[in-house]
């Protein structure tokens, strides 16, 4: 009896000592361990165990697991989680400089997309974030987003009339969608399936790797590849955490960041290689291409909404950067 207690203390003496040699940052997202969020929290764990010789673990909370992207960023504000990985979607309501790049046809491909968010431009925007209680690791990516319905193949514009499409909760987005003559209904990413099984919603957006990751074949029928929107992604930490860090520490999840945002990428061109196959080969009868100008002039009124709001010269030095 005294024996078995005394070896109960020290193997909780030694638990104790291995735990407090090593931290475990837990890392939150939406969509499962094979999306490109996955990779991106995996390769982020590879890192950050390599880079501060095991001193930091990460461990992985995928497929909503903590919630909603806007809950998680809230508890990294609170200090309640280390970090997630998310789309831009809700981030504009934290930090409002983000949202300039949910504006729809803004960039013209990925290669444009991922020049401007690497550049001064991107990086400025990334350096507001302290302010907010959040550090900005890198600009992930998601894809360009394209539309899915249950209701009928969506070609022009005119086809959108009347569909009770999700929206992320984002105003940039629901001014456009609201403009193209769809009923918008913002809604965060836990709900989406079940509001499209139960029919509350006709349809989404959403790049292929989410349509592929989520399973959205089995609850949806028709894809229209519009690419109306490119869709960046964001690996934050809460900036108590980061506070906390050593400054060779903080170079290394900076490092790590880097390292996961650029194999978040990777995985991005991967899936937009066989995507669409492999959504085909799933049931979804896909419109393979849209007349993004006629898709363009519907939206001249958001457009003109969203220069009063972000300026138009911001928005035109995004849109011709080269
Ligand atoms: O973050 O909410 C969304 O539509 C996001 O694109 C998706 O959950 C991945």
């Amino acid at each position: 009896m005294r024996i078995a207690t005394l070896t109960a203390a020290l193997l909780m003496t030694a638990f104790a000592g291995v735990a407090s040699a090593q931290s475990t940052i837990k890392i939150g997202y939406t969509l499962p361990p094979n999306s490109h969020y996955g990779t991106a929290g995996r390769v982020f764990g590879e890192e950050i165990a390599k880079l501060t010789n095991g001193r930091y673990k990460a461990e992985q909370f995928p497929a909503n697991a903590l919630g909603g992207e806007r809950e998680m960023i809230e508890s990294l504000q609170l200090g309640n989680l280390e970090m997630v990985i998310t789309s831009s979607g809700p981030v504009g309501n934290f930090v409002p400089e983000v949202a300039i790049t949910d504006i729809p046809f803004l960039f013209r491909d990925t290669a444009h997309a991922r020049a401007v968010l690497d550049s001064p431009i991107g990086q400025d925007i990334l350096a507001r974030f302290p302010a907010k209680g959040l550090v900005a690791l890198g600009w992930g990516e998601q894809g360009f987003r394209h539309l899915t319905n249950n209701k009928r193949p969506v070609k022009q514009p005119e086809d959108l009339k009347g569909l009770k499409i999700r929206t992320m909760e984002n105003q940039v987005h629901m001014t456009a969608f609201r403009t193209l003559g769809a009923s918008p209904t913002p809604m965060a990413w836990p709900e989406v399936i079940g509001g499209l099984q139960q029919g509350t919603i006709d349809g989404q957006e959403n790049p292929l790797s989410v349509i592929v990751s989520a399973k959205l074949s089995e609850v949806q029928k028709h894809l229209t590849l519009s690419r109306h929107v490119y869709s960046p992604a964001l690996i934050l930490i809460s900036k108590r955490t980061f506070d906390a860090l050593s400054a060779d520490d903080k170079k290394a999840f900076q490092e790590a960041g880097k390292v996961a945002a650029a194999a978040m990428r990777k995985h991005i061109d991967d899936v937009e290689k066989k995507g669409v196959e492999d959504l085909k080969a799933a049931g979804f009868q896909v419109v393979e291409e849209v007349d993004t100008a006629k898709f363009q002039t519907v939206l001249a009124p958001a457009f003109a909404e969203y220069a009063k709001k972000f300026g138009a010269d911001k928005i035109e030095k995004i849109r011709t950067y080269k």
